[in-house]
């Protein structure tokens, strides 16, 4: 057990009125330190019991989990009260008269980590199956939630006798005769070179999906933004006209689409303009852009991208898609939809292209997904295409400080180096009570 931890208590559920409301508490000798508020029950039994504390008596019902096999690795008891934010507040008060301090965010998982009862890979996955909006969120947090991904497993097992025949090699090498083949080491280790490769893909993609899909939809008045928009959102969100001009001010939906998560932006129609308000609606659109993951210039069939448009998304090229609207009306070659009937498959399929490696949402299930996993990924995708381009004559030291920086980056990447930085920028993520 962590020898500095001190009893913590947190509310589980908000502090709003409710049928039920939480109350959990860990920590060591937790029998002891609650015996003036109430008798636990058998442990894992759920039992019916009345606290008693300054006047108030709250029927409860009452779990007790002995440490070490709870949640926390420590004692936790939870307190199931009625519904009630006064009373919730109440109660935790007088549990830090009874010595058990309001929790920080995420202490409860922290302590988990720390005592060995979870992984670092499985926190993460926890904050985000909390955060999840939409479907693909909730089913890709499930699935990292789960156990320790067999790659990993797999890429240890692959590099740990090259790791013992590198150091050989370079202990022993020149007195012995020892030496490391690296072309056999270039041909045994290609095949996780690859598996590196497919979970970075992966990697980003479920990122991405994790974060939502940021679009901006742009173009000149009236070209089909809203109806996009719309469509997308699966709710007349924004007022469709025929007038030019409808849309002045930014829109904002999340929303799921075809199993994508979207965070979808519509965006008044640029063009030249005296109309003051919508003037200011066009001066908007600009950290709209900067911030999106892709800007869809929707520009009607048969028709030129319009100057001004074309001078907004300048800085921006490199994320912009055309696409081609009112295709219902004639033919159009690359990305073409018909918003107002329903037509959005060559937008699916560019999504996917674009922003997901050409990967289904489905494809990225149990794949990691937070900036720091993926930030690690590159670093050991880079470190093994290194390690297998050395030059068979080349010194024995160089394949070894390689070896070494994989296994490293694959121990920060589950949190076995226990980097304090990585745990206080993970927590502070956290809600109360998780
Ligand atoms: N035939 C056809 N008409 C469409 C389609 N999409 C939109 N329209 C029509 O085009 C007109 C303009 O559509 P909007 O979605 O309001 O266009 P917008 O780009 O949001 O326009 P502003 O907000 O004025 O900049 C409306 O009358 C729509 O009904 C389409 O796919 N096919
Ligand atoms: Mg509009």
């Amino acid at each position: 057990m962590h020898p500095t931890a001190d009893p913590i208590c947190a509310p589980a559920t908000p502090l709003l009125p409710a049928a039920v409301a939480v109350v959990r508490v860990s920590g060591p000798g937790l029998p002891g330190l609650l015996a003036p508020l109430v008798a636990l029950p058998a442990p894992r039994k759920a039992a019916v019991r009345t606290l008693a504390w300054d006047g108030f008596r709250e029927r409860a019902l009452v779990l007790f989990f002995p440490g070490p096999d709870s949640y926390t690795g420590e004692d936790i008891v939870e307190l199931q009260t009625h519904g009630n934010p006064l009373l919730v507040r109440r109660l935790l008060a007088h549990l830090g008269t009874l010595g058990a301090r309001l929790a920080e965010p995420g202490e409860f998982t922290r302590r988990a980590l720390l005592n060995g009862r979870q992984g670092l890979l499985e926190a993460e996955a926890l904050r985000d199956l909390v955060g999840a909006e939409t479907d693909t969120q909730l089913r890709l947090a499930q699935a990292r939630a789960g156990s320790l991904p067999d790659w990993i497993s797999g890429a240890r097992h692959s590099l740990t006798p090259w790791m013992a025949r590198a150091e050989a090699a370079v202990d022993y090498g020149e007195e012995e005769g020892i030496s490391l083949n690296q072309k056999d080491l270039a041909i045994e280790l290609a095949p996780l070179a690859a598996r590196f490769h497919v979970e970075r893909s992966r990697a980003r993609a479920s990122r991405r999906l994790q974060d939502g899909l940021r679009l901006a939809l742009v173009g000149r008045p009236n070209a089909g933004k809203s109806t996009l928009f719309n469509a997308l959102a699966g709710e007349d969100r924004a007022i469709v006209t025929e007038i030019p001009g409808t849309t002045r001010d930014t829109i904002e939906v999340r929303c799921e689409w075809r199993g994508l998560p979207l965070r979808l932006f519509d965006t008044a129609g640029l063009r030249e303009s005296q109309d003051p308000v919508e003037r200011l609606g066009m001066a908007r659109v600009g950290p709209l852009l900067e911030n999106a993951d892709l800007i869809l210039h929707l520009v009607p069939v048969g028709e030129v991208a319009s100057a001004p448009v074309d001078a907004a998304l300048l800085p921006f090229r490199a994320k912009v898609l055309e696409v081609r609207t009112f295709a219902d009306l004639a033919e159009a070659p690359g990305v073409a939809i018909a918003a107002q009937l329903g037509d959005l498959d060559a937008l699916e399929a560019a999504l996917k292209e674009r922003l997901l490696g050409g990967l289904a949402p489905d494809a990225c299930l149990g794949a990691l997904a937070t900036d720091r996993q993926v930030a690690l990924l590159d670093d050991l995708t880079r470190q093994l295409d290194l390690l297998l381009e050395l030059d068979p004559g080349c010194p024995p030291e160089l394949p070894a400080s390689l070896l070494q920086g994989a296994w490293g980056l694959l121990a920060r990447l589950t949190g076995e180096d226990r980097a304090e930085s990585a745990l206080d920028a993970l927590f502070s993520g956290f809600c109360l009570g998780k």
